[in-house]
C-alpha cells in the first residue's frame, strides 16, 4: 500500500481516494466508463453553476481555456480527449491522481509540463465545500489556464523551483506563492478585477465574494510579501493578492533566484492576512481587521 502522501491534509483527515493502485508518481487511469450518472450529474450541476458565476468574474484567459479545452455541463471530461488539446496549445497534460499527491512529485509533475488532476468528483452534499480538491477543482479551476501559454511557463517555473525550495526548507514560503496566485489570485483588467485563481473559480461562494465584498483586502502582487503572508484553508480569503497581467507572474517566479530570498525571509515574522502593511500597494482596504492576539 502506498502511503497516503505527506501533503497538506485538513486536520489530519484521512486522504479520500484510493492511493493503492497509484504508480511511483502517483498517477492512475481515469476509468470514465466507471463515472455513474449521479456522478455525471453533480458535474453537471457544478459545471452550470460556476459557468453563469464565471463569465462575468472570470479572467478571458479563463474562459477562452474551457471553451478551447470543449468543456461541458453534459459530463466528465475524458482525459485523453483534453490531452490531444492541451497538447496543442502548450504542450501540457493531465494524468490522474487519486488526490493530494506530495510536494516532491507535484513539483516534479509540473516541471515536466504535467498536471495531476483527481480522477473522483465531489459528493452531492459537497457542493460548496469540500476538504480535498476533487476532480471540479482541479480541471475547472486550474486545467482551463494552462491553455495560456504565459501562465503554463509559470507553472513549469513553478515547479522547477520545488527541489531548490526543499533544499532550503522554504517549500511553505513557495507554497504561500502558489496560494496567493495559482489557488487564489486575481488580475486587474481594463473592465475590472476577474478571477484567475482555481480555489476561487470552483467556489460558488467565494467567486463573487473575492471581487465584490468590501470584506477582505486587495493589494498588488508583491512576491516577498506573498512569501511572508500566511493564509486560511477553511474559510473565504482575508487578503487577495492583484496582477496585472500573466507576465508579470511568469516573471515574478522564472527572472528571481529565490535562495537568497528564503534566506532573507527565514528569520521575519509570517504576517497575518487581515493585517496591512504601509508598504503595501491598497487597491481596496477591506473591513476586515486583524483577529484578536490569541
Ligand atoms: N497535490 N494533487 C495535488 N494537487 C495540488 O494542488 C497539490 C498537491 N500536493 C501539494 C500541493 N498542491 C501544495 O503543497 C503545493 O503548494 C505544492
Ligand atoms: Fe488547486
Amino acid at each position: 500500500m502506498i502511503q497516503p502522501p505527506s501533503a497538506p491534509t485538513r486536520n489530519g483527515l484521512q486522504l479520500r481516494g484510493n492511493y493503492t493502485a497509484a504508480a511511483a508518481d502517483y498517477s492512475v487511469e481515469q476509468v470514465w466508463e466507471n463515472y455513474s450518472a449521479e456522478e455525471h450529474d453533480i458535474w453537471r450541476t457544478l459545471f452550470t453553476r460556476q459557468m453563469t458565476q464565471i463569465r462575468t468574474c472570470a479572467a478571458p484567459e479563463v474562459l477562452a481555456g474551457l471553451e478551447l479545452l470543449g468543456a461541458k455541463p453534459e459530463t466528465i471530461p475524458r482525459f485523453s480527449e483534453v490531452n490531444q488539446l492541451l497538447a496543442r496549445a502548450t504542450g501540457w497534460r493531465i494524468i490522474g491522481v487519486p488526490g493530494l499527491i506530495p510536494e516532491v512529485q507535484f513539483f516534479a509533475h509540473l516541471a515536466a509540463r504535467v498536471f495531476p488532476v483527481s480522477v473522483w468528483i465531489r459528493e452531492r452534499s459537497e457542493l460548496d465545500y469540500l476538504s480535498e480538491p476533487d476532480l471540479f477543482h482541479d480541471f475547472f479551476g486550474h486545467v482551463a489556464l494552462l491553455t495560456n501559454p504565459v501562465f503554463a511557463r509559470f507553472m513549469q517555473a513553478y515547479g522547477e523551483a520545488g527541489p531548490k525550495a526543499k533544499a532550503h526548507g522554504a517549500v511553505p514560503l513557495l507554497a504561500r506563492l502558489y496560494w496567493y496566485s495559482v489557488e487564489f489570485g486575481l488580475l486587474r483588467t481594463s473592465e475590472g478585477l476577474k478571477v484567475y485563481g482555481a480555489g476561487i473559480l470552483s467556489s460558488n461562494g467565494e467567486t463573487a465574494y473575492s471581487i465584490q465584498s468590501p470584506v477582505p483586502h486587495r493589494i498588488g502582487f508583491d512576491l516577498e510579501r506573498i512569501m511572508r503572508t500566511d493564509y486560511r484553508i477553511d474559510d473565504f480569503q482575508r487578503l487577495y493578492f492583484v496582477i496585472d497581467s500573466f507576465e508579470q507572474l511568469f516573471h515574478s517566479g522564472y527572472d528571481t533566484d529565490f535562495a537568497p530570498l528564503y534566506e532573507k525571509l527565514r528569520d521575519l515574522p509570517t504576517i497575518a492576512p487581515e493585517q496591512l502593511l504601509a508598504s503595501d500597494q491598497v487597491i481596496t482596504r477591506g473591513t476586515v481587521r486583524p483577529s484578536e492576539p490569541v
